[in-house]
């Protein structure tokens, strides 16, 4: 029975449920690390805040690194995303009216990106969860984790007026940059790095054809654009935008007329435009927690670290994450090594400082910074023409895009 601390007005559980890693957050990162655990024979038990119906609504990533779609196989829910998802070999960077590509395969002796939509894997993992007889709660309210520093952790939520009982081995922080796990971590156990830049991006889904079959990230006087997609029937497209800005400022043609501005005549003449199906608003923020384990609770993706999504690396991120906790639990009750968990959060840190050093320069590349000096303005000149003139340069940038190995 549950202690009656957290029972007011609420009916308790008479049953705790027992899991050998328990996991706080229904999104990629949690969804997969559950995935690949009960492939291992591993118990995992997964509290969502959010409907399903919500955490399908996020319109987010669309660039897998070849080492996420490598993860996604080995969960076995890459049917769809091999079938559907687009393997592309390059994107291309424009300023004013010059367009040039960045050969990822070329420059990086093969390798290449999957265009596949964060919402289309999403999908898969919860459908792969159902498959087996996952344990995935949606609308677990107020999560909290327990004695985290104890060898006996556990979860308490509420549902429909019932508070439940989870006990762990473990506990995984999953639940992104506003969730519970990294607050529940004591402040002078944890340092927090972070840098939040002066502007978002506004983001459109529309059912158009791109305007191009490859990305393209667009530097301009008047700010930032992306041109993106999902499909070649599917496209997504971001511009820069002041923080200052709402949703409700951005009329779909006021979009459309803005992120033509910012393209290359040439690429703009092309651009089809159609209603939004989505549109929404994400500020731009680099943060690092450290360490990102508290006892025997464990941080990984969004949790434990943010980049502004320029480079692409958020969710490829978070995968990485994932892989060296999979391992790392698989050595822990497989073969008795606690080698994997201990090393983890160093191991983890050291590939997410590389993504975050990426993804601060390219943002610092291609925005256009309010507070900026002419020096600056000519520094930024500098390093482009530099970009588009050295194949050394543009080999780190591929390098970097493709994905850094795990
Ligand atoms: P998520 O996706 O935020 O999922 C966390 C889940 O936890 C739940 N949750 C809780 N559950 C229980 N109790 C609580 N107290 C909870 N608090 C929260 C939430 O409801 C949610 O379901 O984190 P996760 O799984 O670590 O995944 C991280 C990725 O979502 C994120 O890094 C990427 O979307 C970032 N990102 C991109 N990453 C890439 O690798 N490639 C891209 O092309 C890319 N494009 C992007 C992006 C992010 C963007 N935005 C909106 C910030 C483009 C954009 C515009
Ligand atoms: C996207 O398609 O949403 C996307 C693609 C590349 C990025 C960021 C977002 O760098």
């Amino acid at each position: 029975m549950l202690a009656c601390a957290f029972t007011a007005r609420r009916t308790t559980s008479d049953k705790a449920m027992h899991t050998q890693v328990g996991i706080i957050g229904g999104g990629p990162s949690g969804l997969l690390l559950s995935q690949l655990l009960h492939l291992q024979g591993i118990h995992t038990v997964v509290l969502e805040r959010q409907t399903r119906d919500h955490v399908l609504g996020r319109i987010r990533a669309g660039v897998l690194e070849q080492g996420f779609a490598a993860l996604m196989r080995q969960a076995q829910v890459a049917g769809r995303m091999d079938a559907e998802g687009e393997i592309h070999q390059g994107f291309s960077i424009a300023s004013d009216s010059v367009q040039h590509r960045i050969d990822l395969q070329g420059l990086t002796g093969g390798s290449s990106v999957v265009i596949y939509g964060q919402t289309e894997l999403t999908r898969d993992l919860y459908a792969a969860r159902d498959r087996l007889g996952g344990t995935v709660v949606h609308d677990a309210e107020d999560v909290q984790p327990h004695d985290l520093d104890s060898d006996r952790p556990w979860l308490s939520y509420h549902q429909g007026g019932t508070v439940h009982r989870v006990d762990c081995d473990y506990v995984v922080g999953c639940d992104g940059f506003h969730g519970v796990s990294r607050k529940s971590i004591p402040k002078d156990r944890l340092t927090e790095f972070e840098r939040v830049y002066p502007f978002g991006w506004l983001g459109v889904l529309s059912r158009t054809r791109p305007v191009s079959p490859e990305l393209v990230y667009a530097r301009h006087p008047r700010g930032f654009a992306l041109c993106s997609l999902r499909s070649q029937v599917l496209s997504r497209y971001y511009v820069q935008v002041p923080l200052t800005d709402k949703v409700d400022d951005w009329s779909d043609a006021r979009f459309w007329d803005e992120l033509k501005a910012r393209l290359p005549a040439a690429l703009a003449a092309g651009l089809v435009t159609g209603p939004s199906i989505e549109k929404s608003i994400a500020p731009l923020r680099s943060f690092v927690a450290e360490p990102m384990r508290y006892g025997r609770l464990f941080l990984a993706g969004d949790a434990a670290h943010i980049v502004p999504p320029t480079g692409a690396k958020g969710l490829n991120s978070a995968g990485a994450d994932i892989h060296y906790l999979y391992d790392a639990f698989v050595d822990h009750y497989r073969r008795q090594d606690d080698s994997g968990l201990d090393g983890y959060s160093k191991k983890a840190l050291a590939r997410v400082w590389k993504a975050q050093r990426f993804s601060w320069w390219l943002t610092s590349l291609l925005h256009h910074f309010p507070d900026s000096s002419a020096f600056d303005r000519r520094l930024q000149d500098t390093e482009l023409d530099y970009l588009f003139a050295s194949r050394q340069a543009q080999a780190a940038l591929a390098e970097n895009y493709v994905g850094l190995p795990y």
